[in-house]
């Protein structure tokens, strides 16, 4: 296939509204973002939410409504993090998957983050995995690091193939305490994937974005995009929608020689019906 799948992360838990207040924080901004993206060309959306004083939150019923609201309004593919931000428990993390989205991030190891430690226990990823096989929940499985490759082939051995048979992963690339963010770095993860990984797409934090897309691109990767992991276009320009990242990720796309893959096919590419 060599379409391109595109998959916006407008919001994140890492960035204050207060910084960047072009952030979508709250139901309507996520939403009209979500709508403004799918016209660009996004066929999934990665899903961090904020309670009404714009802070991270993984509150259930908030979680509902975003994931109900969004298959209302969006042809989408809905997927939640189940990372959500450095502070979150364990538990919480867990309880995303009561909200019902299409698909769920799924992270495959502990990473340094800055100054933070995202936790992710092999205990944790093997019960979230096992949920997302219960409740037919895609997994999009997160790798931060050369070592989370590793891991994938080891709960996939363990535990088998995940809910609708199809294994996409994303590298997320750049974060300090990851793997960096640069070509070398993306073709030695690529080369150790496990033979079940069907897709997989790349996304560089800050200063990353650019090589990381071009390096995807160019072998045959997917796409993610978003104010999750870049707030500036360039040195010193700042981000004023996602869209215009979703546009500029497209553009590159085509210039790829590579179309933005539709709705259908986003679908069945990482196994929803
Ligand atoms: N906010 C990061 C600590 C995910 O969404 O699954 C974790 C994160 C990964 O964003
Ligand atoms: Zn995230």
């Amino acid at each position: 296939m060599t379409g391109v799948l595109v998959t916006v992360a407008p919001t994140g838990a890492e960035t204050a509204k207060e910084e960047c207040p072009q952030l979508p924080t709250t139901l309507e901004e996520l939403v009209a973002t979500a709508q403004d993206c799918e016209a660009a060309g996004a066929r999934m959306i990665h899903v961090h939410i904020r309670d009404a004083a714009h802070r991270p939150t993984l509150d259930l019923r908030r979680l509902t409504d975003t994931v109900q609201a969004l298959r209302e309004k969006t042809g989408l593919i809905v997927q939640l993090s189940t990372g959500g931000s450095v502070h979150d428990p364990l538990d919480a993390r867990l309880r995303v998957l009561d909200a019902g989205p299409d698909s769920c991030s799924l992270t495959m190891g502990t990473t340094n983050f800055g100054d933070d430690v995202f936790a992710n226990p092999w205990p944790f990823i093997t019960e979230l995995y096992q949920l997302t096989q219960e409740r037919g929940i895609v997994p999009e499985f997160e790798l931060f690091d050369l070592g989370h490759v590793a891991s994938l082939r080891r709960l996939l051995g363990r535990f088998g193939l995940p809910a609708g048979e199809r294994v996409h992963v994303d590298f997320v690339m750049g974060v300090p305490g990851g793997m960096p963010g640069t070509p070398p770095a993306l073709v030695a993860a690529v080369a150790q994937l496990p033979p079940e990984v069907t897709s997989w797409s790349a996304t560089g934090v800050g200063r990353t974005t650019l090589p990381v897309m071009m390096t995807a691109l160019a072998m045959g990767g997917h796409l993610r995009v978003g104010m999750e992991d870049v707030l500036t276009l360039a040195n010193g320009v700042p981000v004023e929608s996602n869209t215009q990242l979703v546009e500029r990720a497209v553009g590159a796309a085509r210039l790829a020689q590579r179309d933005a893959l539709t709705a259908g096919q986003a679908r069945l590419l990482i196994g929803l019906r």
